[in-house]
């Protein structure tokens, strides 16, 4: 049976075929000669000649009986895919069910091997990653992060040209990272390039799209059916656009307009400055007041009117206001307090949980096609969708925030004909929060909150098809803030221990309002009156690394329930957006803090545990197989109207909740490159590049660092043996060879390292001459072997008077 992670390396540069070996480490795929895609069939042989040298391990392929996927191939190797077209979501639903349908492991490993160089990447990564998440037998695994994947979805795409040049010019040991302009794709005449941090982070791109693999729109009804999905829809939007509104007035922009009227040309123009490896295009632009038409492609199986959506939208509100959807079979569903937020989620979004797709139609997805393709709606320049057409794009355009302002709106119809929240549903006896407070760790200041610029690194390799292996690391800037601690004094004076849940939101002081913003959802003893929380905790964030983890780093240690559960982790607002930027002078900003009775938040009698490795981002995610923790109606206590005559969030308050006074400020420090962190420490041999920078701390120094200084007497100095560096609290690796001027330096001295790389070298440098000359130039034999010895000659032989004294050895 083949290893249960080798169907990641089905990951490793998608578009590149399949026998290629994949990875650092030159695995490869030993697959039946009728698996090769049409166009190899004719090569077989010399394929499994060429490649069937290279070393590494093995992974055997078995023959099944192949899932017919004529229907899939509807969709072109090259064409973009998008999840918000209907006639794209049916075909990935498909190969959904054809990769969980298959019986073992080792079915499901041969299909994918069998469906991966014949269809779409865009929607073979897709599905793949849906049925990962979902089989049971590969649940435990990691799907790399997508922008690892496709990380021309994700970065300015000037960094490929030079990553190219970088992977095949300097090879892998010695490579420098390859910063990208924190401004690329505007400049500040745009006032809305302002956010473009925000909307390019590539941290909340990934969210969203992560978001979207645990929650796919069509799919088999056991995996799209989840808890409270189309309430989380809802949710999940909301919080995005709060927090995004925030963001703006730090920027001093106000709250995003919501994009009511489709007939107006859109004020916001974009060019994101991506381009798409896949398709070989760059992603089409929206130049400013562009205006909506009908949608009418053929390639793509879409025809719809402008007209459709506001019908749509119209019967939308109408349900709303009458408080009952009619379902396809003409039954009436009312839309009460418990559920009916969670069927105008299904309706809105609409994943095929829908009530009545007909009625109702398909407004949310299609609302983003229409955008999307406003540049080419019948297809006539045969260009593609924008970016947000796609979930994994769709975030950067300021233009999305616009459109889900419009959707949110129409939730918030709904919440406002729920009753309003009494002062009794509110309230939780004898129970009263009397201090609240911020401490912001390595600050002296009580109640700020310190932001700043920090700069990153992620690997581009395993989305550089057609390159030399090896790392490559793309440098970039992003928003960062300094851990803090929330200290939360909690009075109970009943004679009982009573169970509480915690929730903190952050709003900016000065809106009127109080458009709040949920950070933190905790669960809390309060038997201790002082409860202190640590920001990296919350309940809707998820740590740094695991946003941005990969195969080899960052994978829980423990076994069991952390690592069942370490795929739902890839969903979850990355931790390092927790806080708005705030401004340089401090921006001021109030935490609400509100302790709910537990007895109402429990999700069911059975006291479900919540507090796996994995629940860090239940908030947002939801936890795998469970009930969503918290039972209240999400956004509560916020999802309604106030009480008659609360106008303030002053006198919404009841005893056991507290608006913290004085307001705290978030400062941001203009202090770039605060600190200088390298993703992956553990597998980089670059270690001297950040070495060189001054904010890291290295715990030994100097001489003590390779002499033992434990040793005492005339032996002092003795040359300590692997040694331990530590940086910045984590300890380096240890290369074990090292390259000076072409030659490879190993540990052992022996030389043998640089005589297995020239031969590798060679080797391949062997393989592409018989290819090119062959192949292509139909060249004699004889030609081809004077070429041999020109070329082979010089590369085994480089540096021979250095090292070829120890082969008599
Ligand atoms: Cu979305």
């Amino acid at each position: 049976m083949a290893a249960k992670k080798s169907v990641l390396y089905l990951f490793d540069r998608p578009s590149e075929p399949v026998f290629v070996s994949k990875g650092d480490t030159n695995v490869r795929f030993e697959i039946p000669t009728e698996y090769l895609a049409e166009r190899y069939q004719p090569l077989a042989t010399d394929i499994f000649n060429r490649f069937g040298d290279e070393t590494g391990e093995l992974i055997k392929v078995s023959r099944i009986s192949v899932p017919d996927i004529t229907p899939l191939l509807e969709l072109g190797r090259r064409d973009n895919f998008s999840l918000f077209i209907p006639r794209h979501r049916k075909l990935a639903a498909r190969l959904i069910d054809i990769f969980m349908g298959m019986r073992t492991y080792d079915d499901f490993l041969s299909a994918a091997v069998y469906c991966r160089d014949r269809l779409n990447p865009n929607m073979f990564i897709y599905a793949l990653s849906v049925a990962i998440l979902h089989r049971p037998d590969t649940r435990n695994l990691e799907v790399p992060p997508l922008s690892e994947v496709f990380p021309d979805k994700y970065m300015d795409s000037a960094v490929f040209a030079r990553a190219k040049e970088e992977s095949n010019v300097v090879s892998s040991g010695s490579r420098m990272p390859l910063v990208i302009p924190q401004d690329y794709t505007a400049t500040d005449l745009e006032i809305e390039h302002r956010v473009a941090y925000f909307r390019e982070d590539v941290g909340i791109n990934l969210h969203h799209w992560h978001w979207h693999l645990v929650y796919p729109f069509n799919a088999a009804l056991n995996i799209v059916n989840k808890d409270r999905r189309g309430e989380l829809f809802f949710y999940m939007h909301q919080q995005i656009m709060g927090r995004y509104n925030f963001e703006r007035f730090c920027n001093r922009l106000g709250r995003t307009k919501r994009l009511l009227n489709l007939r107006e040309p859109i004020a916001e123009g974009y060019f994101p400055k991506l381009d798409s490896l896949v398709a070989g295009r760059v992603w089409p632009a929206r130049h400013a007041n562009a205006t909506l038409s009908d949608v009418y492609r053929e390639q793509e199986q879409l025809k719809f009117d402008l007209h459709d959506l506001e019908r749509w939208r119209d019967r939308i509100y109408d349900a709303i206001h009458k408080g009952e959807v009619v379902n396809d079979r003409g039954q009436t569903l009312v839309l009460n307090e418990e559920k009916g937020i969670d069927i105008l989620g299904n309706i809105i979004e609409s994943s095929i949980l829908t009530a009545n797709a007909t009625f109702y139609g398909d407004m949310h997805n299609l609302g983003h096609v229409a955008i999307a393709l406003c540049h080419d709606p019948d297809h006539r320049h045969l260009e593609t969708f924008g970016v947000i057409g796609d979930p994994a794009t769709a975030m950067r355009d300021p233009v999305f925030y616009r459109w889900h302002a419009f959707i949110d709106d129409i939730f918030q119809e709904h919440k406002n004909t729920m009753p309003r929240y009494t002062v009794d549903q509110l309230n939780f006896n004898n129970v009263r929060v009397t201090a609240v407070e911020v401490v912001t760790r390595g600050s002296k200041t009580k109640n700020e909150f310190l932001t700043f610029w920090q700069q990153d690194d992620v690997d581009l390799s395993r989305g550089l098809d057609f390159t030399p292996r090896g790392s490559v690391f793309a440098r970039f800037t992003h928003l960062q803030h300094t851990p803090f601690n929330y200290r939360i004094q909690v009075e109970n004076s009943s004679n009982q221990q009573r169970i509480g849940t915690v929730r903190i939101f952050l709003a900016p002081k000065f809106d009127e309002r109080g458009l709040p913003m949920l950070f933190l959802d905790q669960k809390v003893k309060p038997k201790t009156n002082l409860i202190e929380r640590r920001s990296e905790e919350s309940s809707v964030t998820i740590p740094f690394e695991r946003t941005f983890r990969n195969l080899e780093a960052g994978r829980p240690t423990v076994a069991g329930d952390a690592m069942e559960q370490f795929n739902y982790c890839g969903c979850g607002w990355p931790q390092h957006m927790l806080l708005p930027k705030g401004t340089a002078e401090g921006f001021p900003s109030q935490l609400f803090v509100m302790v709910s009775d537990y007895e109402g938040d429990k999700a069911s009698e059975i006291n479900q545990q919540n507090d796996g490795a994995c629940a860090d981002a239940s908030s947002y995610c939801g936890i795998r197989d469970k009930l969503y923790p918290d039972k209240r109606n999400m956004d509560y206590p916020f999802d309604r109207q106030p009480r008659e005559n609360v106008n303030t969030t002053q006198q919404f308050l009841t005893p056991n909740m507290m608006l913290q006074d004085p307001p705290l400020n978030i400062i941001f420090f203009i202090m770039r490159y605060l600190k200088l962190f390298c993703l992956e420490r553990k597998r980089t041999q670059s270690a001297e590049v950040y070495l060189a920078h001054k904010p890291l701390k290295t715990t030994t120094r100097g001489a003590h660092l390779f002499f033992d200084k434990n040793v005492k007497g005339p032996t002092k100095g003795v040359l300590k043996r692997n040694p331990r560096v530590k940086i910045d609290g984590q300890t380096m690796r240890r290369s074990k060879d090292t390259r000076y001027l072409g030659v490879v330096l190993d540990e052992k001295r022996d030389f043998m390292t640089h005589v297995e790389n020239a031969c590798g070298k060679a080797l391949r440098a062997m393989n592409k001459i018989i290819n090119t000359g062959q192949g292509r130039f139909k060249l004699y034999m004889r030609l081809i072997k004077l070429y041999h010895q020109a070329m082979l000659v010089s590369i085994v032989g480089y540096g021979a008077g250095a090292w070829a004294h120890r082969l008599r050895q």
